[in-house]
């Protein structure tokens, strides 16, 4: 052991060396050697999710100035402002590895860069906000809660500060859809209405099936993820069924049964065929969504050139 250990410091810069690194449960920082493959794979992953929290923002800010009471107002306005931080870790992480946050919008305005394909569904009444909380933040912490220990530095301590505000989104939700719950009928079949339409997009967001996961090898090998995606889909599952049972709802899923063997929960087929639609463009909001971003980045021109001017001129004082 002592051997190999001694021959791998001698050889920091070869592909051995970071993968013993990597096994051996070390972070990589953005300084240190690392496979351009990694470093592809990691700016691809962060800079898709960072366009997740900020695209992300657009369905429930559809909901601000409609929100119920002043109470899930403020709320709500201080968890869309929460995503847009997220964004930003996200995006100064993905920096860190060489490419601008310019570069990146510029490939999310271009199609080239995805975001989850979630934020490509309508969000049609307060039941949905109720929804998008409980599920898609839901989903979205045991995706990030693994990703706390990814092995790049900069990423494993964005999702570190991220995780503490998801959970107080979760909840955010699941109270919205619990009141629903104990209110008039009409409440009650909003709230279910809501989780019909949100459960299938929700467990799409983990990805394909580990079988077809393209990215899932690699990214395994090298720790960028610590569960597959088909894990971490069963744990969100497993997770989030008692919560939906607690408060009558039911889960629109007829093959759906607790399997006392396996102590999981089968479920029934996805349906791929509307996931891919989605994330190639076809879902029912990617338009809009995308031509509201591109709207509002032209619109803040004269902000980012301000912002120039004024460091041009901070620079010339200084000088
Ligand atoms: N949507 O080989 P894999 C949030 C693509 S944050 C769209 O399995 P990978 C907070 C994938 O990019 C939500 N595309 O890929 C919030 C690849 O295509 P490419 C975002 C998807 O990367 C709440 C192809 O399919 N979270 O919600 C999706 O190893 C409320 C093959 O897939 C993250 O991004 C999808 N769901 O595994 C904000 C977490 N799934 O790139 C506002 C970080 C797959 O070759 C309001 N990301 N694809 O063209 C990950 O953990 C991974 O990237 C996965 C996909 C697990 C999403």
């Amino acid at each position: 052991m002592y051997v190999s250990k001694q021959k791998h410091m001698h050889n920091e810069h070869t592909d051995e060396h970071f993968q013993f690194r990597i096994d051996n449960g070390e972070y990589i920082e953005p300084r240190d050697y690392m496979p351009e493959a990694y470093r592809k794979n990691l700016i691809r992953q962060i800079s898709q999710h960072a366009h997740s929290e900020v695209i992300g923002m657009q369905p429930e800010g559809n909901w601000i100035t409609r929100a119920p009471s002043l109470r899930s107002k403020q709320i709500l306005l201080a968890k869309i402002q929460d995503e847009g931080g997220h964004g930003l870790y996200l995006y100064s992480a993905a920096e860190t590895l060489g490419v601008s946050r310019t570069e990146m919008i510029e490939q999310l305005h271009a199609g080239k860069a995805k975001y989850s394909n979630i934020f490509n569904y309508p969000s049609l009444n307060w039941a949905d906000i109720g929804a998008i909380g409980w599920l898609v933040d839901g989903a979205a912490i045991v995706n990030q809660v693994s990703l706390q220990r990814t092995s790049y530095g900069p990423y494993s301590r964005a999702m570190v500060r991220i995780c503490k505000e998801e959970s107080f989104h979760q909840r955010q939700g699941y109270e919205i859809m619990a009141t629903m719950m104990k209110g008039t009928k009409d409440q009650q079949a909003m709230a279910q209405d809501a989780m019909n339409r949100w459960w299938w997009p929700a467990l799409m967001m983990f990805g394909p099936h580990d079988t077809d996961s393209p990215h899932s090898k690699d990214a395994m090998k090298w720790k960028i993820k610590r569960e597959t995606n088909d894990e971490l889909r069963q744990k969100f599952i497993d997770k989030t069924i008692p919560q939906a049972e607690l408060i009558g709802l039911t889960v629109p899923d007829k093959d759906l049964k607790w399997n006392e063997a396996a102590k999981k929960y089968d479920h029934g087929e996805i349906n791929w065929e509307e996931f891919y639609s989605v994330i190639k463009g076809d879902g029912p909001c990617n338009k809009q969504r995308l031509s509201h971003h591109i709207k509002y980045h032209e619109d803040g021109v004269w902000v980012r050139e301000a912002a120039e001017a004024h460091k041009l001129k901070t620079n010339l004082s200084v000088v």
